[in-house]
């Protein structure tokens, strides 16, 4: 049985440019694996935490060579010589290792870096592709390849555009993944073209979806669906629409209102809970992320009861891959859905039990890519072993967000 011989770890650039964790593992029978992390420009309360420099003479304070330190001389030497396909329990030992319920100790970017090496180069040594892997080790159901959630405009935090809403999503109907992709290549190409041709800019945020600066935020809807058909493509058939509303930040919890500047508006909950019956009526809308803040859970109760059967109303701020956070919206009886992004939570371990307990209480699962991505392609398999129903990896732009559309490519061939 194969054992960690070496955890060597350093500080690499993410897709924004700024320092991530890249770790490199060697085992005694010679095979080496890496991995890398992705981190966020929005992160919520309940999120565990990266650790970071914080030396403003280096990166603006967001160097990593705290966290690569802690890999290299806490986490390196406690998993030296243990068996790696022990997954579960080499988590278990990173847990312990940094003691808090937040992983502020070694910094859930330290943490999750090792989790990810140790399963690709265990995959590695059982000689099995990582889902394959990931589904033996976990004792996952059959693979599935999830539809992607392709991101067409960035807004928020997530661009320099006056978009509120953090992502306007494309959702192909379910068919093979390289018609999927096909799809969303083609339309995202098409409505570059519109946008153009309407004399919009069409630079890209974060996530490679266009920023272009509109008149309203409906106008995002309407110029995907003009270029879907465009593309020829039937919207409400071929396609649906969502939109992560990112509303946390649109929140003003003093005054208990939701404020939309570009649409120059605001509403209280249940007005907006009946904006979005309107939108409904107009828009092949199937999918709201976060579309209320994180602690009005009420107002989610009453969209879950009211919209919960037609479509998909999504808790990710609201959630954060954390296993309390989940258990308290299942109390209240908020969301039919649940983004999972590994970082949150620090180890692969955790990720599957938060995404285990959504999966017992039918709600569905995407598995998402972070803002700050590296171009690991590792939550592509998770996605796959884990029979998640959506995958959020962003724009039909953008290398890292293009490299995990490729991995599906791949998988797709594979458990053909
Ligand atoms: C989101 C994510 C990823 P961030 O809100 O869904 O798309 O963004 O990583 O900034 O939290
Ligand atoms: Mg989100």
């Amino acid at each position: 049985m194969a054992k960690i011989k070496t955890i060597q770890a350093r500080e690499i650039l993410n897709s924004r440019g700024l320092p991530t964790i890249e770790v490199q593992i060697s085992l005694d029978n010679g095979l080496t694996a890496q991995a890398s992390v992705p981190s966020a420009s929005s992160t919520e309360d309940y999120e565990a935490w990266d650790l970071l420099d914080h030396d403003s003479q280096r990166y603006g304070g967001r160097g990593v060579l705290q966290a690569v330190k802690k890999i290299e001389e806490i986490i390196a030497p406690a998993l030296q010589g243990q068996k790696v396909t022990a997954q579960k329990n080499i988590d278990q030992i990173l847990i312990d290792l940094d003691a808090s319920t937040n992983k502020s100790n070694l910094g859930a970017n330290s943490i999750l870096a090792v989790s990810l090496a140790v399963a690709r180069v265990a995959a590695q040594s059982k000689k099995q592709e990582l889902f394959v892997y990931l589904q033996d080790t976990f004792s996952l159901a059959s693979p599935r390849i999830p539809q992607p959630l392709f991101n067409m405009f960035n807004g928020g935090k997530h661009s320099d555009t006056n978009l509120d809403f953090q992502e306007f999503l494309l959702i192909p109907k379910l068919q093979s993944a390289s018609e999927m992709v096909r799809m969303g290549a083609e339309i995202f190409k098409e409505l570059g073209l519109v946008l153009h041709e309407s004399g919009y800019d069409t630079d890209t945020g974060v996530e490679g979806g266009y920023a272009p600066n509109l008149d309203s935020s409906l106008e995002a809807l309407e110029f995907i669906l003009a270029a879907a058909i465009r593309a020829g493509y039937q919207p409400g058939q071929d396609l649906h629409l969502g939109i992560d509303i990112g509303s946390s930040v649109l929140y003003e919890e003093k005054e208990k209102k939701y404020v939309f500047p570009l649409d120059h508006a605001y509403f209280s909950s249940s007005n907006l809970i009946g904006l979005y019956h309107e939108w409904l009526k107009k828009y092949p809308l199937i999918y709201l992320e976060d579309p209320l803040a994180i602690n009005d859970w009420a107002a989610w109760r009453e969209l879950t009861k009211e919209l919960g059967q037609k479509i998909l109303i999504v808790g990710d701020d609201l959630f954060t891959t954390n296993r309390r956070r989940l258990s308290q919206g299942l109390q209240e009886q908020a969301a039919n859905a649940i983004i999972i992004k590994p970082d949150q939570t620090g180890t692969i371990t955790e990720t599957i039990a938060c995404l285990q307990l959504a999966q017992q209480h039918h709600y569905q699962i995407i598995i998402s890519q972070r803002s700050d991505e590296s171009n690991d392609d590792f939550i592509v398999d998770l996605a796959v072993a884990t029979g998640a129903n959506y995958l959020k990896a962003g724009s039909l732009s953008r290398g890292e967000r293009v490299a995990k559309y490729n991995r599906l490519l791949k998988i797709a061939e594979l458990i053909k």
